[in-house]
């Protein structure tokens, strides 16, 4: 399927669910694909976690194994599917996934409810709630659908596999280093030529365009999430993604994109200037980099990530104090008022990847830096994003190649 990930991978992570959670007998579903408009649809992004155990990307195969057998079902599938459609490589999804068989969706269901007879419980991740409040989405309807099938097991024991499975994608194998780093450096490439044509930027909706282009050129399968192009007041609005306003000759603009590569994220920041920025605006910039480098001092393999980010809390809001933003250190309003957000988290199938935030860093953890300031009063925001690598005794800087200059 690449030159970064092989049978290997797929098969070890079963292998390590199955060790971590003494399960039985797991199941989980693929996503499946959702309407846009009429009979137009969404564009197909695989179930991190689905991807993680098959490296299957295509929607509602479902994955079932034990520590004897492992297997996939296919989807219902019709001449008439597949002729609009295109049909899909079985051989290559076998040999990919290293399950021991692949079964049409009829036969493949007789011997998942033949299993559930035999082992009365099922591993698999249960669905979250079908509208998230927290973030105004719906989630991918497959979970339910799958748990929906199963009714008919009456007396089936449901556990949830999310958290182990968390755990083990919070370490990352090499290969997996390998596919952020390439997501990482195609994001670098494209946010460094825009750092150098700054100039000639009268839209957002040019920097998009350009970004958008360098992602696929270089590569990538395009934005791992809708990025983040926010000039003046807009860089102040965190989740900002409008990305078409007049640049102002005097806006600091705000640029927050990843690439994805091999369903892995990049997440990166930085905040550029058309024109020589005004004092204020280095000040500004100054306080964010000062938190910056000391908040990349704690990053070490051990640290707590709660106990860290309460220390940069407190970087931060000695710098609010210089800048005048906030009167004293314990003003912890004027501190979610001007950094209203975490200054890490974890990176890589998902962009906010799966973790356990009660452990301790290990090598292998890859995590993000962002401090922020953002002042809506002054029309402006600054941030500065890099992606960090946990080594055995310190970190390394995946987007250490971009520059962090403002100008
Ligand atoms: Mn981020």
């Amino acid at each position: 399927m690449s030159d970064v990930f092989d049978v290997s991978f797929f098969a070890g992570n079963r292998q390590s669910l199955l060790r971590s959670t003494g399960a039985g007998l797991v199941a989980l579903t693929a996503n499946g694909v959702v309407q846009r408009s009429a009979d137009t649809t969404f564009v197909f992004r695989q179930d991190s976690n689905f991807w993680y155990l098959t490296g299957v990307d295509e929607p509602n195969f479902l994955l079932v194994f034990t520590d004897a057998e492992s297997f996939l079902v296919s989807p219902k599938r019709s001449a008439h599917r597949d002729m609009w459609d295109g049909s899909i490589d079985m051989t290559a999804i076998k040999r990919t996934s290293g399950v021991d068989e692949i079964y049409e969706y009829h036969d493949g269901w007789n011997k998942l409810d033949r299993l559930l007879k035999k082992y009365k419980k099922i591993h698999t991740i249960t669905p979250v709630d079908a509208y998230i409040e927290d973030f105004g989405f719906y989630s991918n309807p497959a979970k339910v659908s799958f748990l929906a099938s199963l009714a008919k097991h009456r007396r089936l024991e449901t556990v949830d596999i999310r958290k182990p499975l968390a755990r083990l994608r919070q370490v990352k194998q090499p290969c997996e280093i390998d596919a952020l780093q390439r997501a990482i450096d195609i994001t670098v490439k494209s946010l460094r030529a825009v750092k150098t044509g700054m100039p000639r930027y009268k839209y957002e909706a040019e920097i998009y365009a350009d970004i958008t282009r360098d992602f696929i050129k270089y590569g990538a399968t395009g934005h791992a999430y809708t990025p983040i192009i926010g000039s003046g007041i807009n860089a102040a609005t965190i989740h900002y993604m409008k990305n078409n306003s007049r640049i102002g000759s005097t806006d600091l603009v705000l640029i927050d994109a990843g690439a994805e590569y091999m369903n892995y994220s990049a997440d990166i920041s930085r905040t550029y200037s058309l024109e020589r920025p005004s004092p204020r605006q280095r000040d500004v910039y100054n306080a964010v980099m000062s938190v910056y480098n000391q908040a990349k001092e704690l990053i070490r393999p051990g640290i707590n990530m709660r106990q860290y980010e309460r220390q940069v809390d407190e970087f931060m809001q000695k710098e609010l104090v210089k800048l005048g933003l906030a009167s004293d250190i314990t003003d912890k309003k004027k501190l979610k008022k001007y950094y209203p957000h975490l200054a890490s988290h974890f990176l890589g199938l998902d962009t906010h990847d799966a973790a356990d935030y009660e452990q301790a860093l290990a090598p292998g953890c890859v995590v993000t830096l962002e401090p922020g300031i953002y002042i809506p009063e002054e029309s402006m925001g600054i941030r500065i994003e890099d992606d960090i690598l946990i080594t055995d005794n310190g970190i390394k800087v995946l987007s250490g190649d971009l520059s962090t200059e403002l100008y």
